[in-house]
């Protein structure tokens, strides 16, 4: 456990109401509450009902006339809830089954943080809450590629996700240092590109274990979106599969450094074949609507000395790699759409994202650039500027912060970020904001904790769009807030450290 000054001179929590976070849009608060049992009865939809039972810890036996009702209400928008508590009933209404679980899981800040632990709840305090969130794609990226992430931790993820009301995982699944996704038809991606080395332990995901992880977080209304890099960030692929790259005669190993290797996939046929079965794989085992085809810091340079490559371009008309590089993306952004899936590709792909597309702009604040208004169409983007979201930037300028990338984002920097969403009248959407855990840097699970909080609960007030009273008010409900980190047992970073030298 991390250890925290005892604070006389703060501020005192005030008990009621709860510190929620992120803050709903509407609040009303009454004295006195609703006291529960294990007789409480409930009724409502099966999803939300359900995991009620596990948020609050009771068994809520079901009843035509019950104390906690559950109901969907059409005239509430999608992922939008009503709750009203008073001294005999409580009434969650939902726009739709994501909805209620929003509901379930502010319920989940309302009981005191001991039912986190494992508590049972007692009581709900008397509360009228109108909310629905801000953007849609609410999201957090882990990089289990640098580093393996193991299953139990990303449960454990899911959790802390769905309490802050956040609603995409994104597993970014592949890179240069490892392939942690099990493809049958091509084991050596993970036999030799997950395989364990010297300081690094390895591991990877079997289609059991997505299973697991895909079901956990649909329980709690999360979805999962899968990445698969290309044609940059794949040398643990070309690892396992020289032909892939492009010196098939000069096996390379899986990358032990950080930073952009110069491995890309060459563009013969039989790799777009190659990535084109990889896809179909994944989105057997992930069923969500978006699969992320990469697409970032993709150096040219051997497409340049590659005779079969400027081949390639010839044969096909293009004047540039930059040409072959669309050409590969749109193909393989083509098989996805024809798998029935939205591709997602990182901001690279600029005006040349295939169509349809969503756009993940992450060197630049604003969306509209680099996608281009001139290329006459606009993309969805969600929005991910890496000065706002990125969590592997140190948490401070101390000199006692753990080893991190050098930039520094505190978390008054995330609480101040803007997501740029497109002007009325222009095209494409915002569809929504991710933070991110790039874990060259994090190689345990208590380090990806205290890098992520409490600034990943920052981002969660952006991603919802709860009203802003300043970064004091904030700051005074995320101390109430840590109470539930603690009770989880989150290593977070202490927040005084943070105040003393935050922005
Ligand atoms: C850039 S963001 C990357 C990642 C690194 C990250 C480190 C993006 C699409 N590419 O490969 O892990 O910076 O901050």
């Amino acid at each position: 456990m991390t250890t925290r000054t005892p604070g006389s001179d703060r501020p005192a929590v005030p008990a009621y109401p709860p510190a929620l976070l992120p803050r709903p849009r509407q609040m009303a608060t009454d004295s006195g509450n609703l006291p529960l049992d294990a007789s409480t009865t409930a009724a409502g939809p099966q999803p939300a009902l359900d995991r009620l039972r596990e948020v609050l810890r009771l068994p809520l036996p079901e009843h035509r006339d019950p104390v906690l009702r559950l109901e969907l209400d059409d005239s509430i928008p999608s992922e939008g809830y009503r709750l009203v508590v008073d001294g005999r009933r409580a009434r969650l209404s939902g726009g739709d089954d994501a909805g209620l679980l929003n509901g379930v899981h502010t319920i989940a800040q309302l009981v005191p943080s001991r039912v986190l632990a494992g508590g049972r709840a007692t009581a709900l305090p008397r509360v009228r809450i109108s909310d629905r969130p801000r953007f849609a794609w609410r999201g957090v990226l882990l990089d289990v590629a640098r580093h393996f992430m193991p299953v139990p931790f990303i449960l454990r993820l899911l959790d802390l996700i769905c309490l802050h009301r956040l609603n995409v995982l994104h597993l970014h699944l592949t890179d240069d240092q490892g392939w942690r996704l099990e493809i049958p038809r091509y084991p050596r991606l993970t036999t030799v590109g997950a395989a364990a080395r010297a300081n690094h332990p390895g591991g990877w995901y079997t289609a059991a274990d997505i299973h697991t992880i895909v079901a956990y977080a649909a329980r709690r209304g999360v979805f999962v979106v899968p990445e698969i890099e290309m044609p940059g960030h794949v040398q643990a692929a070309v690892a396992a599969y020289p032909d892939l790259g492009n010196h098939p005669e000069r096996p390379v190993p899986v990358w032990d450094a950080w930073g952009v290797s110069e491995h890309i996939l060459n563009v013969e046929e039989s790799t777009v074949n190659f990535f084109r079965h990889v896809l179909t794989e994944t989105a057997r085992l992930f069923p969500g609507p978006y699969l992320h085809i990469g697409g970032d810091e993709c150096p040219f340079t051997q497409w340049r000395e590659s005779p079969a490559a400027q081949e390639r371009m010839r044969t096909l008309g293009f004047t540039g790699e930059h040409q072959l590089y669309t050409w590969f993306m749109r193909r393989l952004a083509g098989h996805v759409t024809a798998l029935g899936r939205r591709p997602v590709c990182w901001s690279e792909t600029g005006a040349a994202a295939p169509p349809g597309a969503v756009v993940m702009p992450w060197r630049e604040v604003d969306g509209a650039f680099p996608l281009g208004q001139e290329a006459g169409r606009a993309h969805d983007t969600v929005m991910v500027p890496h000065q706002y979201t990125y969590l592997d930037y140190r948490q401070s300028d101390r000199t006692d912060e753990p080893v991190a990338q050098q930039a520094v984002t505190t978390l008054a920097d995330v609480y101040s970020f803007q997501p740029w969403v497109p002007s009325p009248g222009e095209p494409g959407r915002t569809l929504g904001v991710q933070c991110a855990l790039w874990t060259e840097f994090m190689p345990t699970t208590d380090h990806v904790e205290y890098m992520a909080f409490p600034r990943l609960s920052a981002f969660a007030e952006i991603a919802w769009g709860s009203p802003r009273d300043g970064f004091t008010e904030f700051v005074g409900r995320l101390r109430g807030h840590l109470g539930r980190l603690d009770a989880l047992g989150v290593q977070y970073r202490p927040l005084d450290q943070i105040e003393e030298y935050g922005r």
